[in-house]
């Protein structure tokens, strides 16, 4: 039987997902049409822009998903959803530790590795496992462990499919869609609490992120993120269509060259919820904060240097100033962090020749007379146009932003610094298998592509 590609079948379910949270989440559309309209502004006021997103197959799904996120309660839910997300191509890349902003969780982004599987549909899903062992009250993790224990967020038939994709190398169409819907059901908003109002309050004052993993049937999609060509623009732009922006856009300052990742997302709505009364009845109301909706704008990959650069900027800029819970000094921020990043180099040439960020070469011209086709003499091919070096787009995500959309969504733009805690070993151990360092993706990327394009330079010197 013939197996429907992975890659289809992820994109069969980036769109089911984004449909059913358009239905679920009307402001999320609201955002969707504002990102269509700034992208549109954008692309009209540069021309040149717009050939080049044509060129490279970009414009048809720009306004598509670049990733969503969701919140996990066990390690056999992490398992399980590894095994789901490896259906739709996707593997756990990256390790976040978030115990450094003070939130009980670790995380990885599920995501396609490679470069064709990214340019065929970029989807990823950033997934967090809730750290029950660092609750100080000791009773509270049991019982939470304890009624985690009760659900299972994986539907029977979606766990048959995932066995036989396992067994047989894929799915075919008919049960690829089958699948996609069955596993919609994992991401599903429950209204209906499956704890008490009693209960979910102690959960919430221990930790909102607690109360929102445990109290409920599944990990409920939290947000999608489309990609904007501006992101300024859309931040600015969210108020008058009746959204509210988090107080500040995460990641580095606006600039020449775009580096890694820029985000902002809107508050998390309150949206009621129904606890469960005695013996089946139907019990209290209540509201509930979790889902929203987030934008992102993606630059070049940086290397480790140009990581540990960025890293000692960031940290500069938050030791100087610092967003307050209901977003005041947003503005002192902002002018902080560009007075940071004010020696970061801003063009591609530079942040190439001094390592900061990965690139992917290809052939452009014939060798020139005299010129050994060697990585020693890369800058010279470059300069007689025999090659080119684009730069690669950073596919993964940043720990401090990470955290700031977090705190965000649980209701304060405060931003915060803890000690960190990380735990990759029992984060791998939940996960059945080792994340992909995303460093070493890149990596891989830049240096095949040198070595294939100077053996194709050396190949047509001897033609
Ligand atoms: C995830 C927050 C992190 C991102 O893009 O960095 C995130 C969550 O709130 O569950 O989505
Ligand atoms: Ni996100």
């Amino acid at each position: 039987m013939t197996h429907l590609p992975a890659d289809e079948i992820r994109t069969l379910f980036s769109q089911a997902m984004s449909e059913m949270y358009r239905q679920e989440v009307p402001q999320y559309g609201t955002l969707i049409e504002l990102v269509r309209d700034v992208n549109a502004e954008v692309m009209a006021a540069d021309p040149a822009l717009k050939a080049r997103l044509e060129a490279a197959d970009e414009l048809s799904r720009l306004d598509v998903e670049r990733h969503g996120a969701i919140r996990l309660g066990t390690a056999e839910e992490l398992y399980n959803i590894r095994r789901m997300f490896a259906v739709l191509g996707m593997s756990p890349v990256g390790y976040y530790d978030l115990s450094v902003a003070g939130l009980p969780v670790h995380s990885t982004a599920f995501r396609p590795v490679t470069t064709e599987a990214l340019a065929r549909n970029p989807f990823r899903v950033f997934t967090s496992l809730i750290r029950l062992e660092l609750l100080e009250d000791r009773a509270l993790a049991a019982e939470a462990a304890e009624i985690l224990s009760r659900r299972a967020i994986v539907t029977p038939r979606c766990l048959e499919l995932i066995a036989q994709a396992e067994a047989e190398g894929g799915l075919g169409a008919e049960d690829a869609a089958d699948f996609v819907a069955e596993a919609l059901e994992t991401f599903r908003w429950h209204s209906d609490a499956t704890v008490t109002a009693q209960t979910y309050a102690r959960l919430a004052a221990e930790h909102r992120l607690i109360a929102d993993v445990v109290c409920f049937h599944g990990p409920h999609i939290n947000h999608l993120t489309p990609r904007t060509l501006d992101i300024d623009s859309v931040q600015a732009g969210m108020p008058a269509r009746g959204i509210a922006p988090k107080a500040v856009i995460e990641g580095p300052p606006r600039r020449a060259t775009d580096i890694l990742l820029r985000q902002t997302s809107f508050k998390a709505l309150e949206e009621p919820i129904l606890f469960p009364g005695e013996g089946g009845a139907n019990g209290e109301e209540g509201t509930h904060t979790a889902r929203f909706g987030e934008i992102e704008q993606r630059g070049v990959a940086l290397t480790p240097a140009g990581r540990a650069l960025y890293d000692r900027c960031l940290a500069e800029a938050r030791s100087r100033a610092a967003v307050g819970a209901a977003g005041e000094g947003a503005t002192d921020y902002v002018t902080a962090l560009t007075a940071a990043f004010a020696d970061f180099p801003d063009d591609a040439d530079t942040l190439r020749r001094e390592g900061l960020a990965f690139f992917r070469y290809r052939v452009a011209g014939p060798l020139p007379e005299g010129v050994e086709p060697t990585p020693e003499a890369v800058e010279d091919l470059l300069a007689a146009g025999a090659l080119v070096a684009d730069p690669q787009t950073y596919e993964d995500f940043l720990p401090v932003s990470a955290a700031g959309i977090f705190q965000s969504n649980l209701g304060t733009d405060a931003q915060s610094n803890f000690d960190e805690t990380a735990s990759q070993d029992a984060f791998e151990a939940a996960l059945g298998c080792a994340v992909t360092p995303e460093m070493e993706l890149y990596r891989a990327v830049e240096e095949e592509s040198l070595a294939r394009s100077l053996a194709a330079l050396a190949e047509g010197a001897t033609a």
